[in-house]
């Protein structure tokens, strides 16, 4: 295995199979032992959720009993903490949002369960806090003031990151777009809707975002191109890997298992930059938030965990093979790929670029810039 360093949520590999129409299919998996079997797979980190070590109503005790449980699993395997999230959305409490609720004792309770979430992050050394805003969203469109939704959604995240700064932790806040599921709508529904928000909070600058590769598909979107933007503008803090087909419902497959060549291309992207060096590689966990299908026992759930690390690993050979490849660099070179100039020649005046005649445009709409050929070069090298 190469030196890449992976990590799992304890909800993927803990999943029992519960799905809307259907009972768990598998019995429940203790965090400690979930923690074993993942450094068993070849993970080098763990992630998880405040409810999927304790649950939402254990007393202090049982709390801290289910930590050092997972404590000493950690210590004991070497597999470290690199990011925690809070669970504000499985209870009914939170079916009408948290952050976003229009009813103030709830956003109270939920900024509370995430602050005491951030304390024992930092306790366990992530160095990442994830939030996904599952339920602040809608099905009907006058369910809450928008604008009002979006002060209240901006003045919790804003406060989260005020706390981790007010405290000294080495700790940055990653929000997770999704589009929908299990709201109608959620608010922050893209990489984009995301950014533009953080943008305008008071301690931004350690908050950035979790893309997750199923959620931007469900929306129609390339995930590589999302995690180029964010790549671009320093805002990604994390990442969540894993398969989806297509618009539907959030399938959290095998990463790979879905749109195997949008993939290939965000490894590409992760591993090696894009090719002209205009954004360097990708430096953070490999982190994976997929499901071991429903179909599976318990076999299935080890077998899914370690086809993830195996399909990124192929990719990620398969990637460095297709940069080294003359071929692919010529082929770059003839569609303009390498070629990092900026439009405007540095100090140059509006007047003259204004007053320079324009090329013979009829000629410059016959260049070939041999796009399929060098796509099918991708596919050469991912089919070996
Ligand atoms: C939940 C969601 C994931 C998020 C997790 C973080 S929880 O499973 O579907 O996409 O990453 O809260
Ligand atoms: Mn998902
Ligand atoms: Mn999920
Ligand atoms: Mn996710």
């Amino acid at each position: 295995m190469s030196d890449i360093k992976y990590s799992f949520g304890l909800w993927t590999t803990g999943w029992q199979g519960v799905d809307p129409f259907g009972d768990a299919t598998r019995p429940h998996l203790d965090p400690a032992e979930n923690i074993r079997k993942l450094a068993e797979t070849g993970a080098h980190a763990f992630t998880f959720h405040d409810n999927d070590v304790w649950p939402i109503d254990a007393t202090e005790a049982q709390r801290q009993a289910a930590i050092d449980s997972v404590k000493a699993a950690s210590e004991e395997t070497g597999l470290v903490c690199e990011m925690v999230t809070t669970n504000t959305f499985s209870h009914p409490v939170f079916k009408a949002g948290s952050f976003t609720s229009n009813d103030r004792s709830i956003r109270r309770y939920g900024l509370r369960k995430v602050l005491k979430q951030v304390d024992l992050g930092a306790e366990l050394g992530a160095t990442t806090f994830v939030m996904w805003g599952g339920r602040e969203g809608v099905e009907y469109a006058n369910s809450k003031d928008l604008g009002t939704a979006h002060a209240r959604y901006a003045e919790g995240i804003d406060t989260v990151a005020a706390y981790i700064k007010s405290k000294g932790y080495d700790m940055r806040v990653a929000l997770e777009p999704k589009p929908n599921e299990p709201r109608g709508d959620i608010f922050l529904p893209t990489i984009g809707h995301a950014i533009a928000l953080i943008n305008t909070l008071d301690n931004g600058d350690i908050v950035g975002v979790n893309p997750e590769t199923g959620h931007e598909q469900m929306a129609g979107l390339d995930y590589t191109h999302g995690l180029a933007l964010a790549l671009y503008v320093n805002k990604l803090f994390h990442i969540d890997l894993n398969g989806q087909n297509g618009p539907k419902y959030d399938q959290d497959l095998v990463f790979g298992h879905g749109n195997l060549l949008s993939a290939f291309f965000t490894v590409d992207l992760l591993e090696n930059g894009s090719p002209n060096g205009t954004i360097a590689p990708y430096q953070g966990y490999r982190h994976f938030d997929y499901k071991p299908s429903r179909t599976e026992y318990i076999d299935g759930i080890w077998e899914s965990a370690a086809a993830n690390i195996k399909t990124y690993e192929l990719l990620a050979a398969a990637s460095k093979a297709y940069r080294a490849d003359a071929e692919v660099q010529a082929a770059f070179e003839k569609a303009g790929v390498l070629d990092a100039s900026t439009t405007l020649a540095a100090g140059e005046s509006f007047e003259s670029f204004l007053a320079e005649p324009d090329e013979d445009i009829a000629s410059l709409g016959k260049r070939h810039e041999g796009l399929v050929h060098l796509h099918q070069l991708a596919l050469n090298h991912i089919l070996g």
